[in-house]
């Protein structure tokens, strides 16, 4: 079993990153630069069509898609337990959790962050505008899926669609309202943040923790 991840510091390749850490297997990493543009290479593109991070080689292929990976190492590595087992109630809901992160969480940001070069610049303020009440309606979801006291999304122990939620609240700490600005997420990101896989994350990628 071999994996190498395509990550670039702090973007959508977070979440793979830090269920590889939480899994405790070995893999490598290859750091994509956007500023020299690695992700615009014929050599990047033929891995990932869309020139985008993250990228995971499993054994020798590549895939995409940061919800699918996240899907795809949970099943790989049960012992990890990154979701409910296929025979656990929850599975269902953890399913649909997973996807609804990937329709709605995803293309929200992708929207707020890349609203002007994704399309025209003259758009970009209403994209941002619909895109900022779309992320602030899905920390309100969150909110209120953690608000019967668990610690995790799926209970004790945090897993892949809590990876998944958690890099994109960390992305909107420079916005208007921010997902700690609710106080059930500010304890649940607490929670994540006192993960060593955490600390582990931002050691790797160089990133300061958030919240501080
Ligand atoms: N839906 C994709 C989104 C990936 C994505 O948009 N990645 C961004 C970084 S956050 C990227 O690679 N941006 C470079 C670009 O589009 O030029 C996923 O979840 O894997």
């Amino acid at each position: 079993m071999t994996y190498t991840l395509y990550y670039s510091p702090g973007t959508a390749s977070m979440p793979v990153h830090w269920a590889l850490i939480e899994i405790g297997v070995p893999f490598e990493t290859v750091r994509i630069d956007f500023e020299t543009g690695a992700h615009r290479t014929p050599a990047y593109l033929a891995l990932n069509p869309m020139g985008r991070v993250p990228t995971l080689i499993v054994d020798g292929v590549a895939h995409v898609e940061s919800a699918a990976l996240l899907m795809l190492l949970a099943e790989r590595h049960p012992q990890a337990v990154l979701g409910p087992a296929p025979d656990d109630p929850q599975r269902s809901k953890w399913l649909e959790t997973m996807v609804f992160l990937a329709n709605n969480l995803s293309p929200a940001m992708r929207d707020w962050f890349y609203a002007d070069k994704d399309g025209s610049p003259d758009g970009a303020p209403a994209v941002r505008d619909l895109a900022r009440r779309r992320i602030e309606g899905v920390w309100r979801r969150l909110a209120g899926d953690l608000a019967d006291g668990r610690d995790f999304l799926f209970g004790a122990k945090a897993g892949a669609a809590d990876f998944l939620a958690a890099a994109p609240m960390r992305w909107s700490r420079t916005m208007a309202q921010p997902a700690n600005d609710h106080p059930v997420l500010a304890a649940y990101l607490a929670r994540l943040a006192a993960l060593p896989s955490y600390a582990e994350l931002c050691r790797r990628e160089d990133l300061a923790p958030w919240p501080a």
